[in-house]
């Protein structure tokens, strides 16, 4: 008597649909799959999906995504801190990265620039720039690591972000806090990141008013978070328990993200 394979399984190449899903998926996840030599066996197996070509093998990967998304979430420590460097180690000139190019950085007016904060927040209301200056600043000099495969040493100062969101009085119980930016760049964050010591409401870059290369008037720093997380040019800051989601994040990116 012959074992044989499930009737849906046994028409498709194993090797080449994973490969090909692979192909699909953002670069970090598919190192961790490649790490783990993932068959489609094993797929299928970790998923309880039917894997019968790409699209469904694509479907299992990102399943494992958000899967890796709870136990990220599961493994963050709210109170460990990332490393922090001397001033001598900061990465000169510091890289610019967008999903545009330098050619198109925005330019914001410091005067008419105005945050607008939402959602569970027990004050809506909009911000001046002047009004997130007056609060008291924190500097630090963390390492920025890039999907793309690059990481660089900067100096970033600005009011910590969990005094700012007990500042507006925000349902710290809520589960994401978004941000919308003046370009056509959004993301989200996890509550427990957002109220890390080392989340950075930041306003300068290296000494100097944030330069609109890094996202002058404001953005957010995290260094227990990948580039691509730290939005720059905040315009809107909301307060949810519906998942917003991200620019890369939607295009198959982590959503956790974290570094
Ligand atoms: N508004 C906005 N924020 C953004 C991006 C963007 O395109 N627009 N790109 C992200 C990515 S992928 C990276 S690596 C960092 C780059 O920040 P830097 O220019 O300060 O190095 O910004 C992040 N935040
Ligand atoms: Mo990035």
């Amino acid at each position: 008597m012959t074992i044989s394979k499930p009737a849906r399984l046994a028409s498709v190449d194993g090797d080449a649909v994973v490969k090909e899903a692979l192909r699909r998926i953002d670069r970090p996840s598919r190192r961790l799959f490649l790490q783990r030599s993932l068959t489609l066996g094993g797929l299928s197996l970790l998923t309880g999906c039917a894997i019968v070509d790409e699209d469904s093998a694509e479907r299992a990967l990102m399943s494992v995504s958000r899967f890796n998304d709870k136990v990220q979430a599961w493994l963050f420590d709210p109170t460990r801190l990332a490393p922090t460097y001397p001033e001598a180690m900061i990465t000169r000139p510091f890289p610019f990265n967008a999903y545009y190019g330098e050619d198109e950085i925005r330019q914001v007016d410091a005067d008419s620039y105005r945050l607008e904060v939402s959602g569970m927040v027990a004050d809506r209301r909009v911000w001046t720039l002047a009004e997130l200056q007056a609060m008291p600043q924190i500097d630090q000099v963390t390492r920025h690591i890039c999907v793309e495969g690059w990481s660089a040493i900067g100096k970033w100062g600005g009011v910590s972000f969990s005094s700012f969101l007990r500042r507006v009085g925000a349902d710290t119980s809520a589960k994401y806090v978004g941000f919308k930016c003046v370009d056509d760049y959004y993301t989200s964050i996890d509550m427990a990141t957002a109220l890390h010591p080392q989340t950075l409401l930041t306003l300068s870059y290296d000494g100097r008013p944030l330069p609109p290369r890094y996202g002058f008037p404001m953005k957010l720093r995290m260094p227990t978070k990948l580039g691509y997380k730290n939005p720059k040019h905040i315009q809107a800051i909301f307060v949810t328990n519906t998942y917003p989601g991200g620019y890369w994040e939607d295009q198959g990116y982590n959503w956790f993200g974290g570094s």
